[in-house]
């Protein structure tokens, strides 16, 4: 069997043996592996996930819960690789959410959704099929980060993996959690929610006693096998998915009958906000889809039993480069509400392109109301490429994710130098051309592909690459409207009135073209070619010249990679896929400037090459 890729966890030793149960047994393996020197545990359970670290008579001693000296020794661990202090003291290191989970989007039948690494790590042929020993390692990356649940299916749960909660595949099940207990990993699942109409039952109305007696017994059965199962994830009434609304019934109807099968087991049941009319016709101006996830909650709020939690996505489109904060945070004070962000970078370059996350979250942290998050939620970006990750710098955003998840006031840049100095080994001034690199990315990639929250110009479908026109008459909801004139949609409430459903500042901010930052000035406003940004550009010379800029940034980011000492395979893959980088720059640069110079009619001001 091939030795599982270490990632950024190369001064971890073996593989603990496959015996070790539990969280405490697992550091004291780790601790004496790699620590070089004594490392004394104090386990005391009502401290949970959380720790502190201390010097006593010359020996660090971790106190925390039975997961809490996991991440504890995990942490002593790293520092002491990165050379960096270790935080001593009796103050404890605690996380921000209970749930810190990965969602990931894997179909039985081995293919992942929105998946840029591969197969799946965990299904082939429509049955299990995984190597126990890259598990093992998936859980220890995710517990040196703090990460504890995992969502193994899709939430397009197609065939045959509903059968997940079925009899036949349960006793799997249970093997494959028993992987991910010791560290301190619990496995999550998506469910179909028309299920019960499998099994005879002819009506999946949440307020029908048949459905509702069949989830409580079919729970009963999971949880018999997975007694800590976290919970189920449920995609409703979106993208063609079942949902209450057949039957005449709201999300809370549905989502709290399937609570209540969970609560006896202490599960919890993770309903995604991610629902929108996916069939608009392109001439109906009056449904405005980023209002969509706020229409249908807002009214909700209140409604929903203590152990649900609404999943929303950061944004109110769909994982866009750059998006204002989904409304929907601000509107539900009285509901259970996790953030959803995506590590695959499905609209962020599929893992060929540079794409470091961490400066972007900064910016959703900043906006999200303190304290009405109490979960976090990332779509994985896991496959079974040897480094799990598909680009080796992809690898970044899983670490950060989790540091972040942890505690979302970090700083961006430590938590790239950090995975840096753990992954590599460069001398000083390479480090930081690397950490400089990543720093940089989302706003190169931002730059040649969707500058100024000017978004859906990609490929329908894959993506991936420039396709002006491909989403203009499309059902999805993702419209432009370049003409001649201008390009964007009016959002404020002279237009379609999105801005309303800000509270303020927000609402103000975004509404006033004075105050909106220039970053999302599309996003929220229709502006003439020859509107002048703050900067006093015209808005069509802003668009050449991010587009030139960020094709430029590209190249020189090429150059940087080019002069660094990385390990191999590391040095090529990240060569190869720069190739195709420069050529995704090259092409979105082209395209969208010839796209704007033939509307417009506008040449560039600087007389450089765009197309007749
Ligand atoms: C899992 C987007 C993606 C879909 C994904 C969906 C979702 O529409 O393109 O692949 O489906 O989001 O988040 O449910």
């Amino acid at each position: 069997m091939k030795q599982p890729c270490l990632t950024w966890l190369p001064f971890l030793c073996a593989e603990a043996p496959a015996d070790l149960k539990t969280p405490q047994q697992i550091a004291r393996f780790e601790l004496d592996q790699a620590s070089g020197e004594p490392v004394g545990l104090c386990v005391r359970p009502e401290m949970g996930d959380s720790f502190w670290i201390e010097k006593k008579e010359g020996q660090f001693l971790i106190t925390g819960g039975e997961t809490g000296v996991l991440y504890g020794a995990y942490r002593l661990l790293m520092a002491l690789h990165a050379g960096y202090p270790v935080r001593l003291g009796t103050q404890p290191s605690a996380p921000c959410y209970d749930l810190r989970m990965i969602n990931c989007w894997d179909n039985a039948e081995g293919t992942v959704e929105r998946g840029y690494s591969g197969r799946s790590l965990f299904f082939e042929n429509g049955w299990f099929d995984y190597d126990a020993s890259r598990i093992r390692q998936l859980a220890r990356m995710m517990a040196s980060v703090g990460l504890n649940v995992i969502c193994i299916n899709n939430v397009n749960v197609h065939d045959p993996a509903h059968k997940l909660i079925e009899e036949e595949w349960l006793p799997e099940l249970a093997k494959l959690a028993a992987i991910f207990r010791p560290y301190g990993v619990k496995l999550m699942l998506s469910i179909d929610y028309a299920h019960p109409m499998r099994h005879g039952i002819p009506t999946a109305d949440p307020l029908d006693e048949r459905v509702q007696q069949w989830w409580m017994q079919q729970t009963e059965k999971v949880y018999h096998a997975v007694p800590d199962l976290a919970g189920f994830l449920v995609k409703a009434d979106s993208e063609h998915r079942p949902g209450p609304f057949t039957y005449g019934r709201d999300h809370a109807d549905g989502a709290n009958m399937l609570a209540r099968a969970l609560k006896p087991h202490g599960g919890k049941l993770i309903w995604r906000c991610f629902v929108y009319n996916c069939m608009q016709d392109w001439r109906d101006t009056t449904t405005d889809r980023p209002m969509a996830a706020y229409i249908h909650y807002a009214h909700l709020d209140g409604r929903f039993d203590d152990n649900v939690i609404l999943q929303i996505k950061n944004g109110p489109f769909d994982f866009q480069v750059r998006e204002p904060v989904s409304p929907l945070f601000y509107a539900m004070p009285n509901t259970n509400l996790a953030l959803e962000i995506q590590l695959a970078q499905e609209y962020t370059g599929h893992q060929i392109d540079i794409y470091a996350m961490p400066p972007m979250w900064k910016e959703i942290f900043r906006d999200l109301p303190p304290k009405q998050v109490m979960a976090i939620a990332a779509v994985g970006n896991l496959g079974r490429d040897d480094n799990y990750t598909g680009h080796p710098f992809a690898a970044v955003n899983l670490f950060s994710y989790g540091l972040t998840a942890w505690d979302p006031g970090c700083d961006p840049e430590e938590c790239i130098r950090l995975w840096v100095k753990l992954t590599y080994q460069l001398d000083e001034q390479q480090q930081e051309m690397l950490v400089a690199l990543l720093m940089n990315s989302r706003s190169t990639y931002e730059k040649y592909t969707a500058p100024l929250g000017l978004n859906w110009m990609v490929t329908t479908h894959e993506h991936y690459g420039p396709s002006p026109s491909g989403y203009e008459y499309a059902p999805w909801g993702t419209y432009h409207k370049a003409n001649r004139d201008a390009v964007g949609i009016d959002r404020t409430k002279n237009g379609t009135g999105y801005t309303e459903q800000y509270p303020e500042p927000f609402r103000s901010l975004y509404a006033s073209l004075d105050t909106c930052p220039d970053k999302l000035k599309l996003f929220f406003h229709r502006l003439r070619y020859d509107y002048v940004m703050a900067d006093g550009r015209t808005l069509v010379q802003r668009i050449y010249d991010d587009h030139f800029e960020g094709y430029e940034e590209t190249q020189a980011m090429a150059q940087t990679l080019s002069q660094l000492d990385l390990p191999s395979p590391d040095r090529e893959m990240a060569q190869e896929r720069m190739q195709r980088q420069l050529k995704n720059a090259h092409e979105w640069c082209d395209i969208i400037n010839t796209f704007f110079y033939r509307l417009s009619g506008v040449k560039d001001a600087n007389g450089r090459t765009i197309y007749e």
